[in-house]
């Protein structure tokens, strides 16, 4: 194990959340639990008190969280909730966004950690057909957990927690058929916030990038934010337009969702994608007011991906300097009040 790799994640688990409170002492930590009669792996982080009406600046944000994969099985869906102290569903609105990454494994089109699961507030429950796809996790891998909260309620909460939950199926049934993949291509990649500043008038934001190994995209969705027009993932190499959407929004005009394209429906094995091909994902704004809006844009797309047979899926490279730069920000060791407590970190190791 290379010790740049180990470093900054014992520092994590050191430190809690940078710059953040220090955590409780009693049930303060993050768990990863796999329980058999919900048919579920389920992540919870530590609590956090929630004022009324506070945005994710003004409440103390979960610490990012890496446990150690319980069970081994095949994830088939997912979804995000949050819970009180007694255990009570809170407001959904109450999550950002949650991540879960893998730190042991590269993304499909960079050598950046895996991303497993991104749910945003708008992304609800996301289910495979078992039968069909899995996501294999092995007993005793790593993730890496975070999530960002607010509270836009005019209720205050005591003790709240998020929880991912995934449903599985276990090691050793004859199911599922395919093991699948999630992957993401972000117009923000390679590393770092992946919001930015959207300017004024039409205006496309664009990434490109090469999969790591060859397989079948089966399924691919995406995340835009208000004022985006389109987003689209395409083939740079032939010009062929794999899957293009505009979100849909309520009758304000909010985005509430981008619609997923579920390939293997309508063509059957989905669509092949190779590392000879250059990819690109591309966003499409247009903002009528006549002035920058400050992080207002942001555009991923999401997909899952079947590789060929026989084929491992790449481990990381820790050495790789977007690998590190990557993980620092996922961590949140990033930035200018979490530099110092970085600093601070190394010089204990
Ligand atoms: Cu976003």
């Amino acid at each position: 194990m290379n010790i740049r790799f180990t470093g900054p994640l014992g520092c994590i688990l050191a430190l809690g959340t940078p710059g953040g409170p220090a955590p409780r002492p009693a049930d303060a930590g993050a768990r990863m639990i796999a329980d058999a009669r919900r048919g579920a792996m389920i992540i919870e982080l530590a609590p956090v008190d929630l004022p009324a009406h506070a945005s994710h600046h003004e409440v103390a944000q979960p610490p990012v969280a890496i446990l150690q994969v319980p069970a081994g099985g095949w994830i088939y869906g997912f979804h995000v909730e949050v819970v009180d102290a007694d255990g009570r569903l809170l407001p959904p609105e109450i999550v950002h966004h949650f991540n879960l990454i893998d730190p042991d494994h590269r993304e499909l089109f960079l050598p950046i950690s895996r991303r497993l699961v991104a749910a945003g507030k708008e992304t609800g429950d996301q289910r495979l057909p078992w039968l069909l796809f899995g996501l294999p996790l092995e007993r005793g891998s790593r993730v890496l957990a975070s999530a960002m909260v607010e509270n836009p309620t005019p209720v205050a909460y005591r003790g709240a927690r998020v929880r991912l939950v995934l449903p599985y199926v276990p090691d050793g049934r004859p199911w599922p058929f395919f093991r699948v993949f999630p992957w993401q291509l972000d117009v923000a990649f390679p590393v770092g916030d992946k919001s930015f500043d959207l300017p004024r008038g039409r205006w496309s934001k664009s990434y490109e990038g090469s999969p790591a190994v060859a397989g079948t995209v089966v399924a691919i969705g995406g995340h835009v934010h208000d004022l985006a027009e389109a987003i689209e993932f395409a083939d740079a190499t032939t010009g062929e337009v794999i899957y293009r959407a505009a979100p849909l929004t309520d009758s304000s005009g909010e985005v509430v969702g981008v619609p997923v394209g579920r390939l293997y429906r309508w063509r059957r094995l989905g669509v092949r994608i190779v590392p000879g091909h250059r990819y690109r994902v591309t966003v499409y704004y247009n903002n009528p007011s006549d002035a920058v809006i400050p992080d207002g844009g942001m555009g991923v797309v999401a997909g899952i991906f079947v590789p060929d047979r026989h084929m491992t899926w790449p481990a990381a490279n820790p050495a790789d300097s977007l690998y590190q730069q990557d993980l620092r920000h996922a961590m949140r060791l990033v930035g200018s009040e979490h530099d110092m407590n970085m600093h601070h970190a190394m010089s204990h190791h």
